[in-house]
């Protein structure tokens, strides 16, 4: 503890000097009045002797000289502050003047601001739109599937479509050009009907049929010398079949059993302008059979053979059957029973596989009407769909 005394003139300069000496928590002790010391204090008024004490352990302030110093420092320091205060208050003024221009820009006033912002949506929306297309099947691949869908209705094979497919420019009218392809797949032919006629093909498509329809016409529309020959001796009842036509148009007719009497029988019918052979039908798939029957045909020096297969041979076989009766070295077509179907895409995978003509189809089982020539729109129109054959 610090005890000090004060010698003052009135309390409130006793109270003055305590503080600034001993601190604002000093206290007063005591207080007398007291005459001046020595001898001048004889005359002179009385003053007062103050006795103040401060407690050690409590934080006394600054003398006075300190705290003119620390003073002095927090003006500095104030000084400073304010202008530093006023640099940031100024900046701030700016930064805020500055906002307050870009926000009104950015919001409201600048028309091409507006229109930047709009742009950019419109980007976003199309890029957007552009990713979601890439996902989506386009329209022109729905188009296109269409059209597979179409092609395969009109039970056109997988391969020719490929063909048909490759051939169409894309924007072309498919349609349109459908037709003009079709046009080019279907070859038609009208054979001489002269000299040696030869129908192969697989069993129960109308061989011995067609013959009869021929041999009909020719003989009885074209007023031709007309010969049958048969080397159809695998089936029982078959010779008969074609030899009752024979005897109904009233034409000569043999029957062939072994290579050896082909030369025979088609001497014996010289005199004729056409001679029709019909030949046991094979499978495709029998090579033996088909090989048996080569030894036959290539008895006959000049002739012209012909495939026989019906309109409703499926997809699959018409390779089969094609492949397998090439070794007869078929150069004509003759496409049957398009009475019996309703689709004819058939038509078209038989000679564009096979890369032959077509010289007759068949509509029926009249004989002889029920055969004809074929007519490349006519087909067209069939396999399109655009007529058919009752
Ligand atoms: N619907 C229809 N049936 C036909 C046609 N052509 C032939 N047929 C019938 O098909 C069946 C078989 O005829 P065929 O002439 O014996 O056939 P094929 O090819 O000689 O038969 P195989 O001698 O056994 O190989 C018969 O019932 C015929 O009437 C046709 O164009 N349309
Ligand atoms: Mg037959």
């Amino acid at each position: 503890m610090v005890i000090k005394k004060f010698i003052v003139g009135n309390m409130n300069e006793a109270m003055i000097k305590m503080k600034q000496e001993l601190g604002k928590d000093a206290v007063i002790l005591s207080q007398r009045k007291i005459r001046r010391p020595g001898f001048k204090g004889l005359f002179a008024k009385k003053v007062f002797e103050v006795t103040a004490c401060v407690d050690n352990e409590a934080p006394k302030e600054e003398p006075s000289s300190k705290s003119f110093e620390a003073l002095k420092r927090a003006m500095e320091f104030a000084k400073s502050n304010i202008e530093r205060n006023e640099k940031v208050e100024e900046s701030s003024k700016q930064f805020v003047k500055n906002e307050n221009i870009k926000y009104k820009r950015d919001n409201f006033n600048d028309g091409e601001y507006i229109l930047k912002e709009v742009k950019e949506m419109k980007d976003l929306v199309t890029s957007l739109a552009t990713n979601i297309s890439k996902n989506e099947p386009s329209e022109e691949k729905i188009k296109l599937q269409e059209f597979k869908e179409y092609l395969m209705d009109l039970d056109i094979d997988k391969s020719v479509m490929e063909k048909i497919l490759e051939e169409i420019k894309e924007g072309e009218d498919r349609e349109l050009k459908l037709k003009e392809i079709l046009r080019e797949m279907l070859n038609v032919d009208v054979p001489s009907n002269n000299g040696v006629m030869v129908l192969v093909g697989p069993t129960g498509v109308g061989k011995t049929t067609t013959i009869a329809k021929l041999a009909g016409k020719l003989s009885l529309v074209d007023k031709k010398k007309v010969g049958l020959i048969t080397i159809d001796t695998y089936r029982i009842g078959a010779v008969e079949q074609l030899k009752t036509y024979g005897e109904i148009i009233n034409i000569p007719f043999k029957v062939v059993m072994t290579p050896k009497e082909m030369d025979d029988a088609l001497k014996s019918m010289s005199n004729c302008d056409v001679i029709l052979v019909d030949t046991t039908g094979r499978s495709s798939k029998n090579i033996m059979q088909i090989s048996e029957l080569r030894s036959f045909i290539d008895k006959i020096e000049e002739k012209h053979v012909f495939l026989v297969i019906s309109s409703i041979t499926k997809s699959k076989d018409i390779e089969a059957i094609l492949n397998g009766y090439s070794s007869l070295n078929y150069s004509s077509l003759i496409i049957t029973k398009l009475d019996e179907t309703s689709s004819y895409g058939s038509i078209l995978s038989i000679t564009n596989k096979s890369n032959k003509n077509i010289s007759y189809i068949t509509t029926g089982q009249s004989v002889p009407d029920d055969i004809k020539n074929p007519d490349q729109e006519e087909l067209v129109r069939l396999i399109l769909g655009e007529e058919s054959v009752c």
